[in-house]
């Protein structure tokens, strides 16, 4: 038996009736009530994920609206920074374990401060399940009272700087584009061919504080959540405010319990730089705070296992989430491919490896403007000609292509915003900006290369082709914001470009 067990937030409604919500208050006000220096405090575990100190603007600390009064001194001295700060992994297959390995040293500073208060000593992080059935996609009402049940003293849950989808104070999560989509994933990290697939749990990286190219589980639900509760300019929005917000930890509480619940089913890398972490690269090791003035290091190897880390979720069904790529029968099915021997047929989510190629590309450079921007994709003949030839010919020992498109290098200012992308008036996908600030950071870990993102349109090509109205020459894209980009704002992407690849059995 696990020693904790971690149980939905929106228990007895999500109020403070719910004892795991109150304690959850009240030990976040202890820990608020801590200086900036102090490693248990509430500012230092916020700027373990990422902070901004100085400057004038968005998300730096000095310009949050309150509460809570966030403060920007006294500094810990650089080498304690330098040792725990800035450390979140994103765009990175250490996306998850690195994240939870922050969730149980918050959870145990918690558990100390609710302890100290005379509460249980079993206390658990509870998860915010939004994309659960009823009202759980909405926030649990407890982060929105002002005060606690008292009714005097203010509530450390509640937060100015969170706006919500339509910036309008009324915060919940949108479904769709939110979607459990990603749990029927069987592949943690995809191949690193032309279009390297992110997987599950994200791209091989090194230590990755920012990075280009999200795995599915982090652009979908995790990205997406963070910026539709934050809004513009809310603490969600940003890596760097993000941990300021009580809401941040049930979020990623639930990222850990969705990661879990995969893996019942599906199994975490092998590779021993994914279990080893990045210090098998000489870089900076994962390393976090607990109470006592302890230092606890960690590896993703250490973080597989949640018996091992003595805790559990009341709740990890595997997700019943329909795949959103057809399974390869369903495709030839609809292709008219006769006398399918399924047994035969691999999952078309297999990592097939590197042979993917390029057919297509727009003419370069395209600035979004509040409404969106439109681009067309030229496709060359000698190459695309084999995704119409393979779709003619497809039976299943004749695999018919796959058909991705790219946004690279989609750089800009504001990550609090969702981009829609359609082929041919066709939808594609949904992709959230969130990481967009410091992916385009010219100091940034990532040399200011911005994000990539890649959708399959293989579904969308072979609609085209059975209406006969695949055009050999060109595929229109579109791309709308879902929030208007203001005139101060500047969202770009670099290319936007179309893959085929191959099927083999
Ligand atoms: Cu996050």
């Amino acid at each position: 038996m696990a020693k904790f067990t971690r149980k939905n937030a929106w228990d007895q409604g999500g109020t403070f009736d719910n004892p795991d919500l109150l304690w959850y208050a009240k030990a976040v006000g202890v820990m608020q009530s801590r200086a900036l220096n102090d490693e248990n405090s509430w500012w230092f575990f916020a700027a373990i994920h990422g902070e901004q100190m100085g400057g004038s603007t968005f998300p730096n600390w000095n310009t949050l609206p309150y509460p809570p009064k966030v403060p920007t001194k006294p500094l810990p001295d650089p080498v304690t920074m330098g040792k725990y700060w800035k450390q979140c992994q994103h765009q990175s297959w250490y996306f998850a374990p690195w994240h939870r390995g922050y969730l149980i040293a918050l959870e145990e500073q918690i558990r100390q401060a609710v302890i100290s208060l005379g509460g249980p000593e079993d206390w658990s992080l509870p998860y915010w399940n939004y994309l659960g059935p009823g009202d759980q996609y909405k926030i649990p009402p407890a982060f929105t009272e002002k005060t606690l049940p008292d009714g005097i003293t203010p509530n450390p849950l509640f937060v100015t700087a969170r706006y919500g989808p339509k910036g309008d104070g009324n915060i919940y999560v949108q479904i769709p584009p939110l979607s459990e989509a990603c749990q029927g994933n069987t592949i943690y990290t995809g191949s690193n061919s032309a279009t390297p697939k992110p997987g599950y749990g994200g791209p091989k990286t090194k230590f990755s504080h920012d990075g280009a190219l999200s795995g599915n589980l982090e652009n979908n639900p995790h990205n997406m959540v963070h910026v539709q509760v934050g809004g513009k300019n809310g603490l969600m929005s940003d890596p760097d405010s993000a941990g300021l917000d009580p809401i941040f930890y049930l979020h990623h509480c639930n990222i850990d319990r969705m990661w879990a619940a995969w893996n019942v089913n599906n199994h975490n890398p092998i590779d021993p730089f994914w279990l080893g972490g990045p210090a098998l690269y000489g870089e900076r090791e994962f390393i976090m705070p607990l109470p006592n003035n302890k230092a606890w290091v960690y590896t993703p190897a250490e973080m597989t296992s949640l018996s091992k880390l003595d805790y559990t979720y009341d709740d990890l069904a595997p997700s019943t989430a329909p795949l959103v790529e057809k399974t390869l029968s369903q495709r030839l099915t609809k292709l008219g491919v006769q006398n399918i021997e399924t047994e035969n047929l691999q999952d078309q989510n297999m990592d097939l490896g590197d042979n993917s190629e390029l057919v297509g590309a727009n003419a370069g450079q395209v600035q979004l403007d509040g409404s969106g921007a439109k681009t067309t994709v030229k496709l060359e003949a000698s190459s695309w000609k084999n995704v119409p030839n393979s779709l003619m010919k497809a039976s299943a020992s004749n695999l018919p292509d796959q058909v991705y498109l790219q946004l690279e290098n989609v750089k800009g200012t504001g990550d609090a915003n969702i981009l829609s992308v359609s082929v041919n008036h066709q939808l594609a996908g949904h992709v959230s900006l969130f990481g967009l600030r410091n992916a385009s950071d010219k100091d940034g870990h990532n040399g200011g290369t911005g994000l990539t993102f890649i959708l399959n349109i293989t579904d969308i090509i072979d609609n085209l082709f059975i209406n006969n109205q695949l055009d050999i020459n060109s595929l229109d894209v579109t791309i709308l914001p879902e929030n208007t980009i203001t005139a101060e704002e500047t969202v770009t992407v670099g290319r936007v470009s179309i893959y085929r690849e191959a099927q083999q059995l």
